[in-house]
């Protein structure tokens, strides 16, 4: 699908029509490779633009056609001949051009982009690397150091930093296409040789070696394990010391490797799951993706503490106006003061001015009559939310929603206080609010779908990837994460030691092992929870606290050091020792060592050496096999929602596909045996205890994990 038309006299206009994005599917590629050939044959023709439909040049590769056998003309010849026809090629470049898109532009002879046009190779997102010629001709336009960033990063570039780069010739002022053409008139006499990229040598890099040497350092530190940013340095440092040709040979033999691995079937997963989570019809029938979402100009936010101070950050960003209101002065100063340096600081970076007259800081409720939706961000305690949401519904008009920033709590209790129970839905956003994209937004039983709809809509304008997720404690991501953690304290009980399990978690691609995470977040945080959920009493046994708590397994090693006063990275001392309070560097404490051993002989347990493998097991399919049960529920839409919760709220490294695509790869034969060897072992813990819905799903011959969803539905007497 590309349209050819000769309408502007000697130039010959040849446009792809793929919509959204104008993806180079096998039918593009057709279109383009007889467009181009028409368009040398012609004699009339003295010149070409390339465009694409609907103010897009081109998405790239059609990543949805890589899974299956490659038809129609390949993309390296096919560039190939664009760039060594006798006639100019511009390429007219609106909206994206993105991998094999920009590749297809660099084997056009010229450039021209739209002043809102966003350039880059991001194929090392999707486990791949330029295979179209990227990786040779790029570091010829723009030299070996940009390329290398632009090329491992996957970033986008504005058509500014692209004129800047050398990586577009002009930015066009009103029409791209009409530019475009007018440049082609332009150049058609002009010799092309010097403008086919194939041709040129890079610029020469003096201390080459150095620069790839640190680039790979650099990339594998990064890249926690991933392959691909590894693959994208060899492939350019090929085109800095070789011919074209053998660069083509090197960058097509790197991609034969990276195509078919798993890493890359699991980031093109995560591609297509991201955007998939935002269509959350779920598997009851709730159909609330077709409901139209109702208008919010106006927010207003309860609780300026770090979560508060964050939605207001995220929310004016996005434009939108918000009441933030705090119960004292002095809190309030210190939200006003706190906020107001953030918007500042992000501002300053982007060279724009803040929008501070968005915002209003007051103490008085009877602010927020005008507000279309209100977020509530106080203290996780069930009563305090129950006092705030009835004063509220005081004030509030009455169609005016009501969301909890909750990590967990009962989003129906609360909204059993109010006199709007199908208006009060729960956003759990995760520290810092302003950074991290992930918001759960749960539903309760009587929430309306216009009122997640609604929910889900500001989410995205904020820039945060949604989640619908039903009502249950801990929603999806806490629910799992508390057998995660489970896991992780079993195995030092067992013989391991915090610096041991984040070694193998670190290695299997989280960004901080889960010890880490738990001394940045704070081990009181934990501990409330424990407390709330009736798990622990006000005091703690400090010589021999019970290892069993409502008839199962439960550790109490996070409850110890918190009695001892280490809360993690605030108090300079948690599961790991800080030079001070704050520090962030976490280093192996020996107190904890003889800690652990001490607490190992009290309770007769004889350490045992433990593996990285046997680590990520538990840990990993420990998550899974929750995520099954959640599924089961109908607490998710699809394994493809719990995977994006946990790639966006939780760190799961990305070329892992999520916890429930990795169940997949592992195969789901292995994990129900795995899952049932661990149990066997460790009778005492039910969450090892492999769940119904994986026993069925392998009974029913291990499906992928695509036909999952029509399994559960029929598999599950829930749904
Ligand atoms: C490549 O080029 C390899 C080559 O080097 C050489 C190989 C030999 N294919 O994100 P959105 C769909 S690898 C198929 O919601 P936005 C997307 O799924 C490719 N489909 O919109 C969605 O579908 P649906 C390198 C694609 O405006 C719809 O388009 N290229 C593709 O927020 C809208 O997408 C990339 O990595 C595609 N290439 O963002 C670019 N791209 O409506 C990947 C999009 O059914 N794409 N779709 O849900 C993006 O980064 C963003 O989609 C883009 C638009 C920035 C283009």
């Amino acid at each position: 699908m590309a349209r050819y038309a000769r309408a502007h006299g000697p130039v010959a206009l040849i446009t792809l029509t793929n919509p959204p994005v104008n993806a180079l599917s096998a039918a593009v590629r057709t279109g383009i490779v007889e467009s181009v050939s028409r368009a040398l044959q012609d004699d009339r023709v003295r010149a070409v633009v390339i465009c694409g439909e609907n103010g897009t040049f081109c998405g790239g590769a059609d990543i949805r056609q890589f899974s299956g056998p490659m038809s129609g003309p390949p993309l390296v010849p096919m560039i190939h001949s664009i760039e060594a026809g006798d006639k100019p090629v511009v390429a007219a470049i609106e909206g994206v051009a993105l991998g094999g898109g920009l590749e297809l532009a660099l084997g056009c002879h010229y450039r021209i982009a739209n002043p809102k046009a966003r350039l880059g190779l991001p194929e090392v997102t999707l486990g791949l690397l330029p295979a179209a010629g990227g990786t040779q001709r790029l570091p010829r336009l723009i030299g070996i150091t940009a390329a290398l960033e632009l090329i491992t990063t996957g970033r986008h570039v504005s058509a500014q930093e692209a004129l800047q780069l050398g990586l577009v010739d002009q930015i066009s002022d009103g029409n791209t296409v009409q530019a475009a053409v007018k440049f082609a008139l332009s150049v058609i006499d002009r010799p092309l040789n010097p403008r086919r990229l194939s041709l040129r040598t890079p610029a020469c890099l003096p201390d080459a070696e150095r620069v790839f040497d640190a680039a790979l350092a650099q990339v594998k530190r990064r890249s926690r394990g991933a392959v691909a940013p590894v693959a994208c340095v060899q492939a350019v440092r090929v085109a800095a010391t070789l011919p074209y040709e053998r660069g083509m040979a090197r960058e097509r033999e790197l991609m034969g490797t990276l195509f078919t691995s798993g890493q890359a079937r699991a980031l093109q997963y995560a591609f297509f799951a991201q955007r998939n989570a935002g269509k959350w019809s779920l598997p009851n029938g709730a159909r609330w993706n077709i409901t139209k979402p109702g208008e919010v100009r106006r927010v207003g936010v309860i609780g300026l503490g770090t979560m508060g101070r964050g939605i207001v950050v995220s929310l004016v960003k996005a434009g939108i106006s918000v009441v933030a209101i705090e119960t004292k002065p002095k809190e309030l100063e210190a939200g006003k003061i706190a906020v107001t340096a953030m918007l500042e600081r992000d501002a300053g970076r982007r060279g724009v001015a803040p929008p501070l007259h968005l915002l209003t800081f007051t103490l008085s409720f009877s602010q927020l009559r005008g507000v279309d939706l209100v977020i509530e961000a106080v203290f996780e305690d069930m009563e305090l939310k129950k006092r705030v949401f009835s004063d509220l519904c005081k004030v509030c008009t009455p169609d005016a929603l009501i969301c909890t920033n909750t990590s967990g709590l009962n989003v129906d209790e609360l909204a059993a206080v109010t006199d709007r129970r199908p208006l009060v839905a729960g956003m759990h956003f995760f520290a810092p609010a302003h950074i991290m994209r992930l918001v759960e937004v749960v539903f309760g039983a009587q929430t309306s779908p216009e009122s997640v709809a609604t929910v889900m809509a500001l989410g995205k304008r904020m820039g945060k990837v949604c989640v619908a997720v039903g009502n249950c404690p801990g929603f999806v991501g806490n629910r799992m994460l508390k057998h995660y953690i489970n896991q992780a304290c079993f195995l030092l009980e067992e013989g391991a030691t915090p610096e041991q399990v984040d070694q193998a978690l670190e290695e299997f691609g989280f960004a901080l092992g889960i010890f880490k995470v738990n001394d940045l977040s704070g081990l009181d945080v934990g501990l409330r929870v424990r407390k709330a959920a009736g798990l622990i009493g006000p005091d703690i046994d400090p010589v021999n606290p019970p290892r069993w708590r409502k008839g199962e397994r439960y550790c109490p090693l996070p409850d110890l050091l918190c009695q001892q006063g280490r809360f993690g990275q605030k108090t300079g001392r948690g599961w790991y020792l800080y030079d001070s309070p704050g520090a962030k560097e976490a280093k192996p404490d020996p107190e904890i060592r003889s800690f652990l051993e001490d607490y190992r002989r009290r309770y007769g347990i004889t350490p045992r050496r433990l593996t990285s493998q046997e680590v990520i097991e538990r840990c990993a399919l420990s998550l899974a096999n929750e995520g099954f049960r959640i599924l089961a529920d109908g607490v998710a839409a699809g394994p493809e929602d719990v995977d994006v919760i946990y790639l966006f709220g939780y760190g799961w490294p990305r070329h892992r596909g999520g916890p429930m695509f990795h169940a997949a790869q592992v195969g789901l034969a292995a994990v129900l045996e795995k899952l049932e060897r661990y149990h066997r072992l460790h009778p005492d813990v039910p969450s090892l205890q492999p769940s119904p819905l994986l026993r069925k799903l392998v009974a029913a011959g291990s499906p992928p994990i695509q036909q999952w969803k029509s399994h559960i539905k029929k598999l599950s007497s829930n749904l």
